[in-house]
């Protein structure tokens, strides 16, 4: 093939070794924000001789650590990573600088960095030293694979995703059942994923514990617990003295909980005794919650509906109102809601009403069918 820098031509097997570099970054999830995920493998006569993927924001990016793996065999090689290299000084330095020091032939990149410190600098500084780079290898992979980073470095916000469950005639339920705390198990995986789950305080009026995703060695999301002093919803107990009973789940950092309330209640001190800490805020809205989030540096926010649907009805208005809410995962559990029949006859009006979603997907077991996909505002 062309060694000239010019071309942008890929292999037939440059897919493989992408995915390759897909499965290296998902070794990381749940642990890199604001960083993104990232793999890369070192390619030297058709064999893979390093590998490496970015583990945690201020360690070394997965090209340092492929290289560090592949040794002397980096020279003359092929290197792939499923993120442009960065060529810029942040808490690392440029990963550009330390591809041509180690005097590879090629680099395949999956998608283009949307950091504007980087977008395509990393490309060009490559080029600009001899070496051959193709792009877009397994972009959409890619791109979906840091969907949450992506959306956070265009639009300033984390990526907000509605969590809820649904009896297969459309009643809205809060019964995951036992699957909650199973590993390996859709849930479970998302707590694995999101950086932050917002919960309504009303889920511990019962025995419920503090979900915690139970994949091995998870970093915990920040659950944030709202507690509104919403008198109007009779079925939270205005006095938030349950939350001093929230029962800690096993594997429970409990520095990883907070709660927000517009109330001035009396339990601060006994959450505190449990490491919980109490925000008091004049007001409790999506908008103050994202921006807290992204001040913490994360791209993913999960607005988890369970418990009280009615505590969460001002928040999910606002979200499809102001378009904060990017995406759904919809759960339809296999249940029917005896009572409610008459709800299947509730009809769209009109097309007014409605808003379109697309990229819709959908994963289903007997137990479960997974439905996920995107507003269209
Ligand atoms: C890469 N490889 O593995 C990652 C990259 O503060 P730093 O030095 O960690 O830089 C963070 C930025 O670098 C991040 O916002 C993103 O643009 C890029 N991440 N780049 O070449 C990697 N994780
Ligand atoms: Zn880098």
């Amino acid at each position: 093939g062309p060694s000239n820098g010019e071309s942008d031509v890929g292999n037939y097997d440059d897919g493989f070794y992408m995915k390759k570099c897909v499965e290296l970054a998902r070794k990381a999830v749940g642990f890199t924000s604001p960083n993104p995920i990232v793999g890369c493998v070192i390619v030297k006569d058709g064999k893979i001789v390093g590998q490496g993927f970015h583990p945690k924001a201020g360690q070394p990016h997965a090209e340092v650590f492929a290289l560090r793996d592949a040794g002397d065999l980096a020279e003359n090689a092929t290197a792939y990573v499923s993120l442009e290299p960065c060529n810029h000084f942040g808490r690392t330095p440029p990963c550009t600088e330390a591809l041509i020091k180690a005097k590879v032939k090629k680099v395949v990149v999956g998608m283009v960095d949307p950091n504007p410190l980087v977008e395509s600098k990393g490309l060009a500084r490559l080029r600009d030293a001899g070496i051959e780079v193709v792009v877009g290898v397994e972009e959409e992979l890619c791109k979906s694979l840091n969907e949450a980073f992506v959306h956070r470095m265009l639009t300033g916000k984390p990526l907000l995703t509605l969590r809820y469950s649904l009896s297969v005639n459309g009643n809205f339920s809060d019964l995951l059942g036992d699957r909650v705390t199973e590993c390996g198990g859709y849930y479970s995986r998302l707590l694995q994923e999101y950086d932050a789950v917002i919960l309504s305080s009303s889920l511990f009026s019962g025995k419920v514990s503090i979900p915690a995703s139970q994949e091995p060695g998870a970093n915990q999301p920040l659950r944030i617990i709202i507690h509104k002093d919403a008198s109007y919803l009779n079925k939270i107990p205005k006095d938030a003295s349950y939350l001093n009973k929230i029962p800690l789940a096993v594997n429970e950092v409990s520095d990883k909980v907070i709660v927000f309330t517009d109330n001035e209640t009396a339990t601060a001190p006994e959450l505190a005794k449990k490491g919980i800490e109490t925000v008091i805020l004049d007001q409790i809205n999506l908008d103050v919650i994202l921006d807290y989030c992204n001040r913490q540096g994360m791209c993913s926010v999960l607005l988890d509906l369970r418990g009280n649907s009615s505590e969460y009805e001002e928040l999910v208005k606002e979200g499809i109102q102001k378009k904060n809410i990017s995406k759904f995962v919809t759960e339809i559990l296999p249940i029917w809601n005896r009572g409610s029949e008459i709800d299947l006859l509730i009809p769209v009006k009109s097309l007014d009403q409605v808003i379109q979603v697309e990229n819709l997907k959908s994963k289903g077991s007997d137990q479960n069918v997974i439905i996920e996909g995107h507003f269209k505002f």
